[in-house]
């Protein structure tokens, strides 16, 4: 089936910033649209977002030039190709000729890849899923839910990007998600009782100023007990520590406290003795692989190490990492890398290596599910995507159980 058409336009993400939206139609009439989303805490290694820099519009944020690459140089390029998924994303490959993406910019090709398989899934009259993993599709990821938002998503004093639960008992998607909600729910009561803010950080979760980050984990501990599941739920961090690395140590970027990597091993440990800490995500920096060593000897057994800067969601990186024995899983973020292909190699190559994955929205997310599809679709454990809460973290877990529920 060959592309008849693709254009794009500039749409705005859950922070009121623009990114691409594009659509692709084929010869049959299939459609396909898709929005890409835009993290905050960006790694060093991720693929290039293409932002116009015009201060007289968004802020510098737009995403005109983007847009423009997408219906100038792309349309050019694939209208009246075959809708091949690999070809496509070959060619879009080959037509940007960097190794970032950053002439037509990464937002750009995602997003035309993307609505590709959208298209193609609806020419075909399958699921998103299925044309993703085909008779290979998996199981309902677990979600990771982000209740408690610090670090560059939220404007408190946390340290710690994100505060996670994660259902642990074997029981349907739709009671994991019912039983998180009720944790969430609880959290709300409990800070508002106990006088904090329950305003709300950029991925839905409560963004109170506390005492210490410890507290966010004794805050959600007591959440879980007093909804009644004590023994369903495990927690998970996003330290994010990329953002704290300043020249060669540690140091945090709200009260600037400094700590050793050897210290940041021994903070984990002491967490990991005190809370039911599942899994550490970014527990080290993107350009502290020594740290990230250490961390993988000392808590590698016990609890999943979860590399997002480290690997940003790229093969080259990743075969890095597994060499050097670096974490034991990996963040997919798809627009980290650009293309649905290379994404699906990442997963395939952590999977061959026993690398956990982990499906990821950004901080900037739209209402599209893609994500959750592409979850389903490649088998991964896990999806994080933010509190079950704001209609754009929501609409991944809705797809969820709009899937689990066919
Ligand atoms: C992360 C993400 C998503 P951002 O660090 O894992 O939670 O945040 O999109 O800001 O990079
Ligand atoms: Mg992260």
């Amino acid at each position: 089936m060959k592309i008849k058409e693709v254009f794009a336009r500039e749409v705005l993400d859950s922070r009121g910033d623009p990114t691409v939206e594009a659509t692709v139609i084929l010869e049959s009439g299939a459609k396909g649209v898709s929005k890409v989303p835009s993290g905050a805490s960006v790694g060093k290694y991720e693929a290039h977002e293409k932002r116009d820099g015009d201060k007289s519009r968004y802020l510098g944020k737009g995403v005109l030039g983007a847009v423009g690459a997408v219906n100038g140089n792309i349309r050019e390029s694939i209208v009246g190709m075959t809708a091949d998924q690999q070809l496509i994303d070959k060619k879009l490959i080959e037509l940007d000729g960097t190794e970032s993406k950053e002439r037509l910019g990464a937002n750009a090709i995602l997003a035309v890849s993307i609505a590709i398989a959208r298209a193609s899934a609806s020419h075909l009259g399958i699921p998103l899923y299925s044309y993703v993993g085909g008779c290979f599709t998996g199981d309902i990821p677990s979600p990771m839910l982000n209740i408690i938002n610090g670090g560059a998503h939220a404007s408190n004093n946390l340290e710690i990007q994100e505060f996670m639960i994660i259902p642990t008992k074997d029981i349907p998607f739709s009671e994991k998600l019912r039983k998180s909600v009720e944790i969430y729910k609880t959290l709300g009561k409990i800070l508002e009782g106990d006088g904090f803010s329950i305003a709300l950080g950029d991925e839905g979760g409560y963004a109170p100023y506390l005492d210490s980050d410890e507290d966010a984990l004794r805050l959600i501990t007591r959440a879980i007990n007093e909804a009644g599941y004590g023994d369903e739920f495990k927690l998970g961090l996003d330290v994010a520590a990329s953002e704290w690395w300043t020249n060669g140590e540690y140091r945090m970027t709200k009260s600037k406290r400094r700590i050793s990597k050897e210290r940041m091993c021994e903070y984990y440990l002491e967490l990991a003795d005190k809370y039911p800490i599942a899994s550490i995500e970014d527990g080290m920096g993107e350009d502290d692989p020594e740290g990230w060593e250490m961390m993988t000897r000392m808590l590698g057994k016990s609890v999943m190490l979860i590399g997002d800067d480290l690997f940003v969601t790229n093969t080259k990186r990743l075969q890095v990492g597994i060499r050097k024995g670096l974490g034991n899983g990996v963040l997919v973020k798809p627009n980290q890398i650009g293309t649905l292909t290379e994404t699906v190699e990442l997963i395939r190559l952590a999977k061959k290596n026993g690398y956990t994955t982990v499906m990821s929205h950004r901080s900037g997310e739209t209402e599209d599910a893609f994500i959750s599809d592409l979850a389903v679709g490649l088998g991964t454990p896990y999806i994080k995507a933010g509190a079950p809460t704001r209609s754009e973290r929501v609409a991944k877990y809705n797809r969820l159980a709009q899937i689990h529920n066919t």
